[in-house]
């Protein structure tokens, strides 16, 4: 019984974010040596924002690499170091290139300013420093920064959550299905076989009815991580459906494969499964019916064929491995 992975539940993940952020204070680094603006700045920041004061550029690129913050403040009129320099810095790591930069500029810099809107300063705070004017655009940068997370974030996990599966982490059925066939096409330009693996667990009925549903899902979450313990970065491990598995291994010959599903069906009936916080050992075997590809053939009947294997090997006495 796959669980469905419903838009609902990408709300429910929106949702969770917006209050993590709540309790968490954004962060400033400020890149300035001017210490009547870096006093004024530790005041008005402090109450609400977590401040980091570097004046040093050096030390400041350090900074900016390892740590999370939502904003940096830089002053333009410096004579220690080149904040042009560091601008375009920030904007060509990929670790920084999102962060936003307000940029402290004197009256007589102007020509640094239109430069560094050029590179991708955000916005900019003319000297003499006005306080509600720094503090309004501050705002506006942070704010803007961190909605521009969330997207990212949410983005990210809806992608997540339309390939894998919930319970595993494995890719679901959908995904690998997709794959398959692409995957197929790239070995025929290649002239490579593709071994597919199906694993189904043998009796799981009995773990629900003797130990329950939650035992069964521990032992499910288990064997996706024996399956995925043992297959190499590049083979496709899903998980096809309730307590079947599909691994899918491009460039590989139907010996390797035989191998492999010999070593993970001897795994899986040697070493008991320990569940509920190891109150339980549980001695489990799986089947296996493992399949290659041949020329120009389709995902569906390559995935068939791994099925009647998966048959013949229940059919044949379970514990087994069928090519
Ligand atoms: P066989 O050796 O023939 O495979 O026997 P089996 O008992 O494993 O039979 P079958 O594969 O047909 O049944 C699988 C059972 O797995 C049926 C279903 O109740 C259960 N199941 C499916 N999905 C889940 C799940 O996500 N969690 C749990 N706990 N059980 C599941
Ligand atoms: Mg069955
Ligand atoms: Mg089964
Ligand atoms: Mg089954």
């Amino acid at each position: 019984r796959l669980r469905e992975e419903t838009s609902s539940e990408m709300g429910v993940i929106s949702m969770s974010d917006r209050k993590e952020e709540a309790i968490q204070r954004a962060r400033i680094l400020v890149i300035d040596d001017n210490e009547y603006s870096v006093r004024m700045m530790k005041e008005i920041y402090a109450e609400t924002y977590d401040i980091t004061l570097e004046p040093n550029m050096e030390e400041a690129q350090v900074l900016l690499r390892g740590g999370d913050y939502d904003l940096a403040v830089i002053s333009l009129d410096s004579s220690n170091y080149d904040p042009l320099r560091l601008c375009s810095k920030i904007r060509s790591l990929e670790e920084t290139r999102q962060l936003p930069i307000l940029t402290l500029v004197d009256e007589s810099d102007k020509d640094k300013l239109i430069k560094g809107m050029e590179i991708g300063v955000n916005d900019y705070v003319m000297r003499p420093i006005d306080a509600n004017e720094l503090i309004v655009r501050t705002r506006t940068q942070i704010l803007r920064k961190q909605y521009q997370d969330r997207l990212r974030h949410n983005f990210h996990r809806s992608m997540e959550l339309a390939v894998t599966d919930s319970l595993t982490g494995l890719y679901n059925r959908r995904y690998m299905s997709n794959h398959l066939d692409a995957i197929l096409q790239r070995a025929k330009l290649d002239y490579k076989p593709v071994c597919v693996m199906i694993l189904d667990i043998d009796f799981f009925k009995r773990v629900n009815d003797t130990h329950g549903h939650h035992v069964g899902d521990e032992v499910i979450k288990e064997f996706s991580l024996r399956i995925g313990a043992s297959v190499r970065g590049i083979d496709l491990a899903c998980r096809y459906g309730g307590e079947e598995f599909v691994v899918v291994m491009p460039d590989t010959n139907l010996s390797v494969a035989s191998t492999v599903s010999e070593r993970l069906r001897r795994q899986i009936s040697e070493v008991p499964f320990s569940v509920s916080k190891g109150t339980l050992e549980l001695n489990l075997t799986c089947s296996i019916g493992v399949t290659v590809s041949g020329e120009s053939e389709s995902s569906d009947s390559l995935l068939k064929r791994a099925d009647k294997a998966l048959y013949k090997a229940k059919r044949d006495g379970r514990n087994r491995v069928v090519v």
